[in-house]
């Protein structure tokens, strides 16, 4: 029996029929389990130059961008602080970055977790070359308070463009299963040196697609190899995480001079970004504030 078969739901229907196509039960269990999955490129259905015309893209992106020569990726040594500006908003850069984004494998697997009304949110590269940063843990669900943990509220597809082989790499790590916890990390879990949680690297091969629940705790390790690790990270969302009308925009200085609650209450939301290559960190740190705090 196929239940898809009924008729019954226009809206999961066709992700379960789209999940057989593709033969994506086995991912969709492993983010119902453990929050993340890996598909392998063969699964994603990209052609074989695929990760090799993303990464040249984004290469080229930030040579231009960013006044850097960077060459060739397996020996490059580029000045980080040059890899990690205007990092964000490539669409127009090149068509790769369209083709990345509309893979019709990751958009079922999208919309498993956000439903046939996810969009696309934004996207941003990562380059780390030899000694480049760690990160600590945390979720990528920002402003969303604890105990709204049993759906996705947004996710994190990333397309590896260099192979993960080892932690020397410089990966990705996650908390397995930490989306169901519901809440973001407090300051003493997020030291991936003391922290009290198990975590695993991300191992794969370039050309596949990782893709986590924005709930999930993750980080990244330093890199110790010679040459450059290089991702494109794209996020998704439901759509209400948007004001209805953008007063922060509208609002005249007067007004909100006159009303100073006023300003507060119409407030500046991190989304949308308002340099769309550059988020401003100090308005990120208050909104993850109420991922762990409900009264942030
Ligand atoms: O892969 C990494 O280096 C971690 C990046 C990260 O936290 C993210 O893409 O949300
Ligand atoms: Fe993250």
């Amino acid at each position: 029996m196929d239940i898809s078969e009924y008729g019954t739901s226009d809206n999961v229907d066709p992700i379960i029929k789209s999940c057989e196509t593709y033969g994506l039960f086995k991912h969709i269990v492993e983010l119902e389990a453990y929050g993340m999955t890996v598909v392998p490129p063969e699964t994603m259905r990209v052609a074989d130059d695929f990760a090799q015309r993303l990464r040249e893209a984004i290469i080229r992106t930030c040579e231009l961008r960013n006044d850097v020569e960077i060459g060739d990726f397996r020996t490059a040594d580029p000045p980080m602080a040059k890899t990690r500006q205007n990092t964000w908003d490539l669409l127009h850069e090149d068509d790769v970055f369209v083709e990345a984004l509309l893979n019709p494998v990751q958009l079922t697997l999208v919309r498993w977790l956000l439903g046939q009304s996810a969009v696309f949110s934004g996207h941003t590269w990562i380059i780390k070359g030899k000694d480049g940063h760690d990160l600590g843990l945390h979720s990528d669900s920002h402003g969303i308070p604890p105990g709204a943990g049993h759906i996705a509220h947004m996710c994190n597809a990333s397309w590896i463009c260099t192979d993960y082989a080892s932690a020397d790499d410089g990966p990705t790590v996650f908390v397995p299963g930490s989306h169901k916890f519901g809440r973001a990390t407090l300051t003493h879990e997020t030291n991936l040196e003391n922290t009290p949680f198990k975590t695993f690297p991300l191992i794969a091969p370039a050309g596949s697609l990782a893709l986590w629940n924005g709930a999930v705790w993750h980080g990244s390790v330093k890199r110790h190899k010679p040459g450059l690790r290089v991702t494109l990270v794209q996020n998704f969302m439901r759509p209400y995480m948007r004001p209805q009308h953008e007063y922060d925009r509208t609002t005249s200085a007067d007004l909100i001079e006159r009303y100073p609650e006023l300003g507060r209450i119409i407030g500046k939301p991190l989304y949308p970004y308002e340099d769309s290559q550059n988020p401003a960190p100090d308005r990120i740190a208050p909104f993850m504030l109420a991922g762990r705090d409900p009264y942030a």
